[in-house]
């Protein structure tokens, strides 16, 4: 006989899970019994449910592992929700567990209770509340292994009393995968190259190639020998796969779909390695050209032939599947090297960032800056960055580079605006009280700019007045120096005559530091 705290622990030790981001209540004091006592797995105290979505975002995306979130019944599963919603829009995968109030009291519409699965539906591939123990290490296995397949959030909701019920069926076992070893049949793709070879083509890698096997190596080698461009879709999030230094990869796309539209419409052949290319702002003509040939390579599951009409389709790792394409084409060995840096503007950021070595991960939030902030680390060649998550919720960057450093034990920086920077601030206090070493570069214009610039967009007739009443984050202004020190970071204020002993002593430190940079550029359209 096995009691539901066994079955939990037996679950921690089989899927060897190192750590719980959350932030409990007392649906979840007997999930946390379990984990206060556990060898292996540490509990990371996160002071809002945002927060914990946030740290295990980055510690999925570093680690490669999928993180167990645990926040407190409904209340707390909203909280998380938008964080929730942003890992669902871009492949990160996580277990959400929520505590669920006695089963014998939930007829009473009890405090702190509610429809927890029908809150996850919108944002997660799987929801389950489990009846009785006996149901207990299939649904962790399910909702755990769902997760890491589809890199998608689950949820599991758990009644509070379950943990002392016992039963016979509660076992788990270490499961050898053995990867389907079966190679597509690719000749068909193959010949439509050879006969196109000469023709204009482009690359465009989406969030799901994050997690495919040595796609650097392959991507590299194939664009050169079809001498096409590289791009990274609009929000895909990550460009860990694309090595930063071949001198044809382009950056981002832009995120404007007539932009986007634009650019593409000069290709013959575009090869998607992954989902969708996200557009931003409706356009009667859509993202992808009508005349071009399309064609996907995608990990399968949900995102093949998702969002656009293709020519063809290569179902399976995109990182095998290019390697592949690559040797029966007869592509040589490209020698990967460091390109020339080009031009660095003399702006304060930009001084800022040319001293950050380049294997530092960067996490960048929307905002005003955000195009600034694209360029520059694709000039920099910046080999690791994490840009604002397409599902488009504030909230996620602060939170997600204290993930990734406690990951690496390095310091990762996250670049902000004062405006996003009030949704997670308590990832400060996480980073402080767990001694993570995080530096946070965050520009104060004490407004919301670039909302001010889509509404002159939306509505050009309307008057700078009207944006600033509304938009304008001052009196008071926030004093962000007393609200890092108040979560136990350090803080400084950067300029150009003290931006190098700033970022030293931040990179000296082993907790968070929260530098403010002045942003001058005020509305002007
Ligand atoms: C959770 C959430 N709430 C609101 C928004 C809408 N929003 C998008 S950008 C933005 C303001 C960003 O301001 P700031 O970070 O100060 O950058 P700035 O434009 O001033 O450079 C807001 C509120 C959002 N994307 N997500
Ligand atoms: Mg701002």
């Amino acid at each position: 006989m096995k009691t539901g705290k066994q079955i939990l622990s037996n679950f921690f030790d089989t899927f060897e899970v190192d750590y719980v981001f959350g932030n409990p209540g007392t649906t979840e004091t007997t999930f946390l019994d379990v984990v206060s006592t556990h060898e292996r797995c540490k509990f990371i105290l996160a002071l809002h449910e945002s927060v914990a979505v946030g740290l295990a975002a980055g510690y999925a995306l570093k680690s490669g592992k999928t993180p167990i979130v645990n926040i407190h019944t409904y209340p707390g599963l909203a909280n998380a929700m938008s964080n929730i919603f942003n890992a669902y829009s871009v492949n990160i995968p996580m277990m959400v567990i929520a505590g669920q109030q006695n089963r014998e009291h939930l007829i009473h519409k009890p405090i702190l209770s509610g429809e927890l699965t029908e809150l996850a539906k919108t944002a997660t591939k799987l929801q389950y509340e489990i009846r009785n123990v006996s149901e207990m290490n299939i649904a962790l296995q399910r909702c755990f292994l769902e997760a890491t397949e589809s890199k998608m959030p689950t949820f599991l909701s758990i009644p509070m009393e379950i943990y002392e019920d016992n039963c016979e069926t509660g076992y788990f076992k270490k499961t050898k995968l053995l990867s389907n070893t079966q190679n597509p049949d690719l000749n068909q793709l193959v010949d439509e190259i050879k006969h196109n070879m000469g023709k204009k083509m482009a690359f465009v890698v989406d969030a799901e190639t994050h997690w495919c096997a040595n796609l650097k190596d392959s991507l590299r080698d194939l664009s050169a020998h079809l001498n096409s461009d590289v791009f990274l879709a609009p929000f895909a999030s990550t460009y860990s796969s694309i090595d930063v230094n071949m001198p044809n990869f382009k950056g981002s796309l832009p995120a404007i779909s007539l932009q986007a539209h634009e650019l593409l419409a000069n290709y013959d052949i575009v090869f998607l390695l992954g989902e969708k290319i996200q557009s931003f702002l409706y356009h009667e003509k859509q993202t992808i050209p009508e005349n071009i040939k399309l064609f996907q390579f995608s990990n399968g599951n949900t995102m093949v032939r998702f969002d656009c009409q293709f020519d063809y389709v290569v179902r399976g790792d995109v990182g095998e599947n290019i390697s592949l394409l690559s040797k029966l084409l007869g592509c040589a060995k490209v020698i990967p090297h460091h390109l020339q840096m080009g031009k660095v503007p003399n702006t304060l950021l930009a001084n800022i960032m040319n001293i950050i070595p380049r294997d530092t991960t960067i996490v960048i939030e929307g905002g005003s800056h955000q195009n600034v902030e694209e360029e520059l680390v694709h000039q920099l060649h910046f080999e690791e960055v994490y840009f604002k998550s397409r599902g488009g919720a504030l909230g996620m960057a602060m939170p997600l580079a204290v993930g990734v450093s406690l990951v690496s034990c390095k310091h990762s920086v996250c670049l902000l605006g004062d405006g996003a920077s009030m949704y997670s601030i308590q990832a400060l206090w996480t980073a402080a009280h767990y001694n993570i070493p995080t530096i946070f570069i965050c520009f104060v214009n004490h407004e919301y700019h670039i909302l001010k610039q889509l509404w002159k967009l939306q509505v050009p007739d309307s008057q700078e007045q009207n944006y600033s009443t509304i938009m304008d984050i001052s009196n008071p202004n926030l004093d962000l120096h007393k609200i890092a020190e108040g979560f136990g970071a350090k803080y400084a204020h950067a300029t150009p005559n003290n931006y190098q002993e700033v970022l030293k002593a931040a990179f000296e430190f082993n907790g968070p530091t929260f530098i403010t940079i002045r942003d001058d550029h005020k509305y002007s359209m």
